[in-house]
Order: structure tokens, then sequence, then C-alpha cells
């Protein structure tokens, strides 16, 4: 009985623990002038796709080193690897077994690009946390915008069995509507489901293959938390 309750105690404490140095490191980047995009969902719903897409769009507005990229992940540099080819800063963290990402591992990743003096030739940085549904979403790293990716392969129902994660998003998109013809996935339903949820959220339609749906979450970004350009 005593050590169940224990157990719990330390959970907590490590989340407001957690959210009390998110606050810090959100003043941090504030202080520097840059924006962060921080990108959730579970493994292979297609987070490093979209950013690459995005990654390319943003560079027709920004020069590559104002864009930083922090890939998280259990183990590999795969991630880190695809985005680097754009010549955007870029660094990798491995958690060494931890399903999301701490505010630890983004300070490190942090003093990896150069420290915060590094951060004020910023305009935008990314995040793209463990692929993991559900730690992930409670552990928050500071950003101005949280984007939850699903996919149309992971079941309709995704949301509603994700109700936290789906609240806590401020930015939910929907990816590779393109394969959504050849598995009957109602959309209509996963977009009503994420609504009721999360009322505030824009809801974006995205195929990262096509591109399809990477303008309009692009703006959307921009017009959530607008970037300054250096
Ligand atoms: N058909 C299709 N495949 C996609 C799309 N986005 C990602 N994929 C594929 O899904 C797999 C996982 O993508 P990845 O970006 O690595 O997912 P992550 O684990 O969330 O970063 C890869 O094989 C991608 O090529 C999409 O919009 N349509
Ligand atoms: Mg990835």
């Amino acid at each position: 009985m005593a050590s169940t309750k224990l157990v719990k105690f330390i959970g907590r404490d490590v989340l407001s623990e957690n959210a009390k140095l998110a606050e810090r490191l959100r003043r941090l980047y504030d202080e520097a002038g840059v924006k962060v995009y921080e990108f959730l969902g579970g493994p292979g719903s297609g987070k490093t796709s979209v950013i690459e897409r995005l990654v390319e769009r943003m560079l027709r507005d920004f020069k590559p080193d104002e864009i930083a990229y922090i890939g998280g992940d259990i183990a590999t540099t795969l991630d880190t690897e695809r985005i680097a080819k754009y010549g955007v800063r870029h660094v990798q963290i491995n958690t060494g077994g931890t399903c999301h990402l701490e505010v630890p591992h983004v300070e490190a990743a942090i003093k990896a690009l150069g420290g915060p003096e590094a951060l004020r030739s910023l305009s935008i940085m990314i995040i793209e946390n463990v692929g993991n549904l559900i730690c992930p979403f409670n552990f928050p790293l500071g950003a101005h915008l949280r984007v939850m990716v699903a996919d149309v392969t992971e079941g309709e129902d995704k949301f509603i069995k994700h109700p936290l994660s789906t609240r806590v998003s401020d930015v939910i998109v929907i990816n590779k509507i393109d394969l959504a013809k050849y598995i009957g996935v109602d959309l209509d339903k996963m977009i009503s489901d994420a609504r009721s949820l999360n009322p505030r959220a824009p809801i974006i339609l995205v195929s990262a293959r096509t591109g399809e749906g990477i303008e309009e979450l692009y703006q959307t970004l921009l017009r959530l938390a607008p970037p300054a350009r250096r």
C-alpha cells in the first residue's frame, strides 16, 4: 500500500517539477526571440516526414541557419540525418530508453547548438518528440505550439482513445490522407472526435507524401506563433 502511494507521489512531483522548468525554457526562447514548434505523436505517424515538408517550405522564407531541429528518439540519428540534408541546424537527442523528452534533454540540445546565445540567431526551432502518443504530452518543453500528428492508418478512434493528448495540443494534424481511400477510414469521425475534445485547436488534413495541406499547416503555425524574421 505505502509503496503504491509513494510511486504516485513521485510521479506527480516529477511532472510539476518539469512544468516549472518548462516555464524557464519558455522564458529563454522568448528572450532569444525564437519560436518553438514541438511535434508529438505515435511512432510512424509521419512527424519527421511532415517536418521535412515544412522545412522545405520554411526555406523559401528563412535562411537555413535561422532554423534549428532537435530530434528526440530512443536510439539512432536517422531522423536528424533526414533533416540535416536541408542544411538547417540540427541535433539528435537519444533518450536511451525514455519514452519522452524532458526539459534537461532540450537544455542539452540547446547547449549542443551553441548555448542560449546561439538561439538569438534563430527564427524557428522545431522539436520532434519521441514517438509516443501518451508520455510526451505530459512533459511540456516550453514550446509555443504543440503539434499533434496522428495519421489515418492509426484507427479512426485514435483521438477518443487519447483524450488528454488531444486536449493539450495547439494544432492537430491528420497525416497520410493520401491513404484514406485505401483503408476506408471515416475522416469526418476523426475530425469531429478531435473537435469535440479540443474545440480550440485547428485540425489540418495533410499528406507529407503529396504535400497536400502543408501550406495550410505552415500558415497556421505562422499565424498562431509568428517568428521574427532576422
Ligand atoms: N503514404 C504516406 N506515407 C507517409 C506519409 N507520411 C509519412 N509516411 C511514411 O510513414 C512512415 C513513417 O514516417 P516518419 O516520418 O518516419 O514517421 P515518424 O516516426 O512519426 O517520424 C515512413 O515510411 C513514411 O514514408 C504520408 O503522408 N503518406
Ligand atoms: Mg521521426
